[in-house]
């Protein structure tokens, strides 16, 4: 087996003062914090999309400009099995525990399903066999129903029923390497489902569609018997104008109102939260206020651009208030932290991959350090245990409990006058944020 990376040694902890730009400073895997390492709190995982496969292009210059160890092999079965060495390599050396793909980032489509299946069929082998002698393991696998002109109308979302077929002999396929190679969950990430102009476009039989697919996978995971956990990755705009599953909030209302809500956990990403006009966080609030926090693909976006320019996530403030999230659901289960990110295209060497999953792990390993002494220490809590205390005794216990309606509450209002407020405390609460991300509290 050749190795790519060569002169990149396996990246080890050296604390926060080290000047290794190749070397850890926040993440330790083997500290243990809570009872579990932070190998184990965090989960992190390499996606195959833009490590592997981007090469640093952008509609300005879709040749790109990154420089890879593979790119000598021409033969595109070649690659992929050379591919399949490089992934174990890169998550060995940055001790990241998963890694992600779609169907198409690990083998070529073929020109019919028959030999494009054929072809995952011989890498997913390569995949296993690896697998035997390696720790590094499938957070998750998802299909690629986007890239293929067949689905410029959408895939289960589109106008053409055969078009559905395809997109769901894709998932078919895509969930049963999944399961083979012990992934733990399986996303769904409406690549084009959404619409570009209502003039052409028929929603409501689009949406029905949508929720008919998502009612066969649930039914084909079962009989197959998967175990994994079934994710949706909302995302509100690009490539379409308008992404039906628009946000969190939206996706959940979708799988309530189809008897889907039991059966799909939801994986969100930062910069698609943005997008929304959401912060990273409200999102995972949302998620996880339903029981429905599944995963999280980290990333960040640039607030001064309108696309998901899928950044690798350095900025400390999000990573701390996104753990507190993950804290406060009591950690991930299945899910992980995958880096849905991808280096700048002026950082076109090698090396550049590493440093951009450092920056990265570095970040959420800090931010969830910080997040975890947060809630431990419970200031925040408790602050907003005191703000709502009224809803526990007297009138707002009966509010909550059901017993009163208008006509209790105007005889309320009646006898005791003006409500006496209390102030918020945002900038007190903000500055003592800043406290604990400074490390002095
Ligand atoms: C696209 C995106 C995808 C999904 C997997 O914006 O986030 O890469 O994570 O299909
Ligand atoms: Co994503």
């Amino acid at each position: 087996m050749s190795e790519f990376f060569k002169n990149i040694p396996k990246i080890k902890y050296e604390g926060p003062k080290s000047d290794n730009p190749l070397a850890f400073k926040f993440y330790n895997p083997d500290e243990v914090i809570g009872g579990k390492t932070m190998k184990e709190h965090l989960r992190f995982s390499v996606a195959y999309w833009h490590t592997l496969q981007g090469r640093g292009s952008d509609p300005f210059g879709l040749d790109g400009t990154a420089i890879r160890p593979w790119d000598n092999i021409t033969d595109p079965m070649d690659l992929a099995r050379a591919k399949v060495d490089a992934i174990f390599e890169f998550c060995e050396k940055l001790d990241v525990p998963f890694f992600c793909f779609h169907d198409r980032d690990i083998a070529p489509e073929a020109d019919n399903l028959r030999e494009t299946n054929r072809r995952l069929d011989e890498i997913v082998a390569r995949i296993k066999d690896r697998m035997k002698d390696s720790n590094v393991k499938l957070l998750w696998g998802t299909t690629n129903a986007f890239g293929h002109r067949r689905f410029t109308h959408g895939a289960a979302t589109s106008n053409n029923a055969a078009v559905f077929a395809y997109a769901a002999a894709q998932v078919k396929k895509a969930m049963e390497i999944t399961k083979e190679l012990g992934g733990q969950n399986y996303v769904f990430w409406g690549g084009r489902e959404g619409y570009e102009t209502l003039l052409n476009t028929d929603m409501k039989l689009e949406l029905d569609n949508f929720a008919r697919f998502l009612r066969m996978a649930v039914d084909y995971k079962k009989e197959i018997g998967f175990d994994g956990q079934l994710l949706i990755e909302p995302k509100p705009k690009e490539p379409t104008k308008h992404q039906y599953d628009f946000d969190a909030a939206t996706v959940i209302g979708f799988l309530k109102m189809h008897g889907l809500d039991k059966d799909f956990k939801l994986n969100i990403e930062a910069n698609h939260a943005t997008l929304a006009g959401h912060t990273f966080q409200h999102d995972l609030r949302v998620a996880r206020i339903h029981d429905m926090l599944g995963s999280i693909d980290a990333n960040q976006g640039d607030l001064l651009l309108g696309w998901d320019t899928d950044q690798f996530p350095t900025n400390i403030y999000e990573t701390t208030l996104a753990m507190m999230e993950v804290i406060k659901m009591g950690g991930f289960t299945k899910g992980g932290l995958n880096f849905d990110a991808k280096v700048r295209r002026g950082s076109f060497e090698p090396v550049d991959l590493f440093y951009g999953h450092i920056a990265g792990m570095d970040a959420f390993a800090l931010g969830f350090k910080v997040a975890y002494k947060i809630v431990q220490d419970g200031i925040f809590d408790k602050f907003i245990e005191e703000r709502y205390a009224s809803f526990r005794t007297g009138i707002g216990k009966d509010i909550v409990e059901g017993k009163v309606g208008f006509k209790e509450l105007e005889a309320y209002v009646l006898e005791h006058g003006e409500p006496e407020i209390t102030s918020g405390r945002q900038e007190m609460l903000e500055a003592i944020l800043n406290q604990y991300i400074l490390g002095v509290r």
